[in-house]
């Protein structure tokens, strides 16, 4: 029986993936714990409702987003920036979960960026034919401090390019349970993702959930 590239994938077991210079990918780092984080997302997502954010130009965002922790990030007629209150509520962002930030302190000591703690969990989901095009995460104060990301549900091609938005890109496969940490000379890279294709996970159906967590301040 031969298995596709994606089903041996699945079948790896952890695996650190060194992208590029301070790049590294946490494969499955996230797997065992993906039905714990999905609870505590659905329980979180109730008081902090996804929704298709306005960029300064008044276009929807495709991606549908909210946020957890102290800070969120979000986009409306005045631009992108960080925010304690979700203007959608008029509330503070829900609590973010102590499993979310074990998860990612975890995740950047073994990529080699010790005592991360992040104020800001944006929480992404994308469905059939969802992309995010290609850009630099340069929101947040301290570029010196890492980015983490963790991957749930359908398969994505993930973009990494270099520092300007034309150089040469790399495709890389993220799947349920993979982990990214992105510092020091990888944070102001380029990236993004590919429309997604068609291939329902048993645990999120025809879903892909992305969580970053950022040091906001
Ligand atoms: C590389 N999210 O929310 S995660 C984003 O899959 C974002 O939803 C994508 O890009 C997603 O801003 C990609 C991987 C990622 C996150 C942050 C980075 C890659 C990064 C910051 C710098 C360089
Ligand atoms: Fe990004």
């Amino acid at each position: 029986m031969s298995l596709t590239l994606l089903e041996q994938l699945e079948q790896t077991p952890l695996l650190q993936d060194r992208l590029c210079e301070d790049a590294v990918l946490l494969r499955r780092f996230a797997f065992a714990e993906a039905s714990a984080i999905m609870a505590a997302l659905n329980t979180l997502l109730i008081h902090a409702p996804l929704r298709h954010m306005l960029t300064a130009s008044g276009k929807p965002i495709a991606v549908a987003m909210s946020n957890c922790g102290d800070y969120g990030w979000i986009s409306d007629r005045q631009g992108y920036r960080y925010c304690a209150i979700n203007p959608q509520t008029n509330e503070p962002w829900p609590k973010m979960p102590a499993l979310f930030h074990e998860i990612a302190q975890q995740a950047a000591t073994q990529a080699g960026f010790v005592n991360f703690s992040p104020d800001a969990c944006l929480i992404n989901r994308y469905v059939l034919g969802t992309r995010m095009s290609l850009h630099q995460d340069k929101d947040e104060q301290d570029f010196s401090q890492p980015i983490v990301s963790v991957s749930l549900g359908m398969p994505a091609i993930f973009l990494l390019g270099g520092f300007a938005r034309t150089d040469k890109t790399q495709r890389i496969p993220l799947l349920h349970g993979d982990v990214l940490v992105w510092g020091g000379r990888a944070r102001l890279r380029y990236h993004g993702v590919l429309p997604l294709k068609n291939d329902p996970h048993p645990l999120l159906g025809r879903a892909r959930i992305n969580l970053t967590f950022r040091k906001a301040f």
